[in-house]
């Protein structure tokens, strides 16, 4: 499902579970977070995510058949998106995100926890909670608030629309969008760049930024009365409904209860 190799001490994790759309069970997240640590424990500096070349779908996001049954969390705290996630903000080295084709739904916070993104030209970005009725949960909006415009974002959720890389290049969402065929010389170029930077000070810098950026100013009594409404919300007809249509690849029908 993930390929790996270190060269120069650059780490590369390549998924190839295309045949699935590289979707985030657990896996192929369990092979992301071993391959991330087995990287950084032969002595990488800098890491790569990619898929392969000319891919429609970089990754289908969470996989479907994996959701807890109705009335349970998808979102918990040991999910595998949630572990990818954890683990990608705990790697002490940067990790740059090679796109290419769609990214869907969770797999797109997977996207926004890298430290730099490379995008090739025409990928596009769909983020799809709201497509499938999942209460997204504080921690995940949290991924996203730290790097998108707040109605860029809204816009993003509310609409579940693709939106291309070119248009979060513009609010530096991405950092940079390439031809395909340069997209895998232009990223290496960035992480060799890295390689010749102090890790100490790398490390220290991205352990501080991600502390800094996830203090969420919420009170007890907040965080309960959230859960709470994202409970009703996993627990809803429209949540089963939403999972039931990605399923049977037909449109929801969301009645409001
Ligand atoms: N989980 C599990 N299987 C999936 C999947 C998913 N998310 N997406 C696709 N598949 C399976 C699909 O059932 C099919 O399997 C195969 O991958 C190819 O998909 O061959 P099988 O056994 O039938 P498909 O649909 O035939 O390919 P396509 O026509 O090229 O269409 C590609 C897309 C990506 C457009 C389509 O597969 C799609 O819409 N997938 C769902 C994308 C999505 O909304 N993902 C969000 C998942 O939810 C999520 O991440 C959460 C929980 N969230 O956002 O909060």
């Amino acid at each position: 499902m993930i390929e790996i190799s270190l060269k120069e001490r650059v780490g590369q994790l390549k998924l190839t579970h295309t045949r699935k759309l590289n979707v985030m069970g657990n896996a192929l997240v369990t092979q992301l977070i071993n391959g991330l640590a087995k990287l950084v424990a032969d002595g990488a500096l800098v890491v790569i995510i990619k898929t392969l070349p000319g891919v429609k779908v970089w990754s289908a996001g969470y996989d479907i058949n994996e959701l807890p049954p109705h009335g349970q969390d998808p979102l918990e705290c040991d999910e595998p998106l949630r572990r990818a996630v954890r683990a990608m903000q705990a790697c002490p080295v940067p990790i740059l995100m090679q796109l290419e084709g769609s990214v869907w739904g969770g797999a797109c916070e997977l996207v926004m926890n890298a430290d730099i993104i490379v995008a090739a030209e025409g990928s596009v970005i769909s983020f799809t909670p709201s497509r499938l009725g999942v209460p997204y949960n504080p921690s995940g909006i949290m991924s996203f608030l730290n790097c998108i415009p707040l109605h860029v974002l809204k816009e993003m959720f509310y609409r579940a629309q693709q939106v291309p890389a070119e248009r979060l290049a513009q609010y530096g969402v991405i950092n940079y969008v390439v031809p395909s065929h340069e997209l895998a010389a232009f990223t290496l170029d960035i992480a060799l760049d890295i390689t010749k930077t102090a890790p100490l000070a790398n490390s220290v810098f991205k352990e501080q930024v991600t502390s800094i950026t996830n203090s969420i100013p919420l009170t007890s009594n907040e965080f309960e009365r959230i859960e709470a409404s994202r409970r009703a919300v996993y627990c809803s007809h429209d949540y089963l409904e939403g999972v039931t249509a990605i399923k049977e690849k037909r449109s929801p029908v969301f009645k409001r209860r």
